[in-house]
């Protein structure tokens, strides 16, 4: 069985990760903490909120701190800090000390309507369990401490007693999954294998009976609309399917489930055919934050949660266990340096929910000036927190465990799925595997990775945007005997190509991409003044690669063209090609928004 190598187990040692990974422990966790003290988030685990006082909690504030807590813990394993873990157990304290008796823990079916407990499908009681599940586990492999697992397994023993044998909640699948993956996860770090079940239990109850979901939206909301296995196509609201998506891979992983693992590989084709932005970002529609049909990918109102994004990457990376093939890694890489990695600002403190392909500010005006807001428009800087703060904490979870998408391994093959500088120790039967990667990627595609400690097979990822690798590879991948001591180098050369979307794609007809390596290039109008839709680039130019002087990033300039600014001009006029020169400045799509409200674009007119 191929297993994901843990993250634990890699330092992160420079280049583009590294840079990250330190901006999440100097600035984004205490950032996150900051405002989720603001507004009373970690207070509310105290139970002390009664009618009339400030900051009632919502039903899924649990969910936002335990992503948090896994985050902190992520830090700790990689390096202990005596602050995050001071944090981490006066939380577990509380949770220890408010949990029910029979194992219960919610803030708000404490506190506000404990009447209500189990009763109602979307009311998240069962998501905020997974998340604070997967914390206790990650706390627990980071520092040894067994409080917080302890805890989430009395609260699991009850969610298995009431919704697997007794039956007597008001819902038999959750609205929101997540427990689902959790369980594994919990099954993984205790050895108990009724969590396994219960996790199956879960899976495949859902949509396996006639059982509603709200009176607001219909079951493929909540991806119950048919059994899981019977499902080919994803539906309904992204975050949910990513997450139940994973969990099914988990499953059909562990216990070699051929239907449950052929559903996952069909929606995954689904929703990289079909579904999925160039940036990686899925769930276009803002109307349920959800997949709608195929192409239906909207630049100015994509909708893409961050959280949707991440979930995609971790749905893929779990694919990456059945088999290698790059189309799963190509996926992993095209998330993680483009719709996620555009979710958190440059300094580390502000997030997206939405992560739009285009912006123009103008049109965000419309609705209320018309007194019409239906639409949904996209925010078009970050915040640093949100009423609904799902986003911002996956952030934290994310970065310090991106090493998990780097390699995995069967005991004979090693496999390289992403290229990150860094040094990875990893156990190969009675030894020890070294790994130590050499890289500046994504600034420039040479590889060099030394293996040590042994001699082994090693599979390399050759980029799916890479067309100039002359050896022969399987599903994407190069195979190598390396001997123990071996260097095996690569240069993917980063040229930059126009890329351009299927026809069905139709809001992307006739306009172009630009992509260096596996990073999506965007224009703003504060390099290149507004009307960035009036901008062609000039199809027959050379991209020169420079540094943004004002972003630190690295910046494309072209040669382009857009029409002489004519403010006479009429509404509508014969065709005139008077057309100025000009040069056209991209910067990362990662680092859009940046600077302030500004119009910004990803497909681009070409001439
Ligand atoms: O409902 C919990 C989380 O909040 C979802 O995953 C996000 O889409 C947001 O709605
Ligand atoms: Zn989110």
């Amino acid at each position: 069985m191929i297993k994901t190598v843990d993250f634990a187990k890699t330092r992160i040692t420079g280049g583009f990760w590294k840079k990250k990974q330190d901006m999440v422990r100097k600035t984004t966790v205490k950032a996150v903490y900051d405002r989720f003290c603001d507004t009373g988030r970690f207070d509310a685990f105290k139970f002390e909120w009664k009618e009339g006082m400030p900051n009632k909690p919502h039903i899924f504030w649990d969910s936002d701190v335990a992503k948090w807590i896994e985050g902190a813990a992520y830090l700790t394993e990689l390096k202990r800090e005596p602050w995050l873990e001071r944090i981490v157990d006066e939380t577990v304290a509380l949770i220890e000390k408010n949990q029910d008796e029979n194992g219960y823990f919610n803030i708000y079916f404490t506190v506000v309507e404990p009447e209500r407990r189990f009763r109602t499908r979307n009311d998240h009681e069962l998501y905020c369990a997974g998340h604070l599940m997967e914390a206790a586990v990650a706390y627990y492999k980071a520092t040894g401490k067994k409080k917080f697992l302890d805890c989430m397994c009395r609260y699991a023993d009850y969610i298995e007693k009431r919704f697997m044998i007794d039956r007597d909640t008001g819902f038999t699948t959750p609205g929101h999954e997540e427990i689902e993956l959790a369980l594994v996860r919990l099954y993984e770090a205790t050895g108990e294998e009724r969590y396994f079940r219960l996790a199956e239990f879960f899976v495949d109850k859902r949509g396996a009976n006639d059982e509603p979901f709200t009176n607001w939206a219909a079951s493929s909301y909540c991806q119950a609309h048919l059994p899981v296995r019977e499902q080919n196509t994803a539906e309904g609201h992204a975050v949910r399917a990513v997450y139940l998506y994973c969990a099914m891979a988990d499953l059909a992983l562990r216990n070699g489930d051929a239907e449950l693992k052929k559903a996952c590989e069909t929606i995954f084709e689904d929703i990289i055919t079909k579904k999925m932005y160039i940036t990686g970002g899925i769930g276009s529609s803002s109307c349920g934050e959800a997949f709608t049909v195929a192409y239906d990918l909207s630049n100015l109102l994509a909708y893409t949660e961050s959280c949707a994004a991440l979930g995609l990457a971790l749905f893929a990376n779990r694919m990456l266990c059945f088999e290698a093939d790059s189309k799963y890694s190509d996926v992993v890489e095209r998330v993680i340096y483009n719709g996620f990695m555009s979710s958190v600002s440059l300094d580390g403190k502000s997030f997206f929910y939405e992560n739009p392909l285009e912006i123009i500010p103008y049109l965000h005006t419309r609705d209320k000036s018309a007194n019409n807001r239906s639409i949904h428009w996209p925010q078009m800087t970050r915040s640093e927190v949100f009423g609904c703060s799902c986003c911002p904490p996956n952030i934290v979870r994310f970065i310090p465990s991106i090493a998990n998408m780097l390699y995995s391994d069967d005991g004979e093959t090693l496999y390289v799925h992403q290229f990150m500088q860094s040094c990875t120790e990893l156990r190969r039967g009675e030894g020890v595997l070294r790994v130590e990667q050499r890289t500046a990627y994504p600034e420039n595609g040479k590889v060099r990775i030394t293996v040590s400690g042994g001699d082994t097979r090693v599979a390399v990822r050759i980029p799916g945007w890479y067309d100039g690798y002359k050896g022969e590879t399987v599903k994407g991948y190069a195979y190598f005997d390396v001997k123990d001591g071996q260097t095996l180098e690569f240069d993917f050369k980063m040229s930059v190509r126009l890329m351009e979307a299927r026809a069905e794609a139709v809001f992307d007809c006739g306009k172009y991409a630009v992509m260096r390596g596996p990073v999506v290039y965007c224009m703003e109008s504060h390099d290149n003044g507004e009307l960035l839709r009036d901008i062609r680039l000039d199809g027959r130019a050379r991209f020169v690669p420079g540094k943004h002087a004002e972003l630190g990033v690295p910046m494309l300039t072209v040669r382009a063209y857009r029409r002489r600014r004519d403010e006479s001009a009429p509404l509508y006029s014969p065709r005139h090609d008077s057309l100025e020169q000009i040069s056209a400045k991209l910067i990362p799509y990662y680092a859009f928004a940046n600077r302030g409200v500004c119009e910004m674009q990803v497909w681009h007119l070409v001439k």
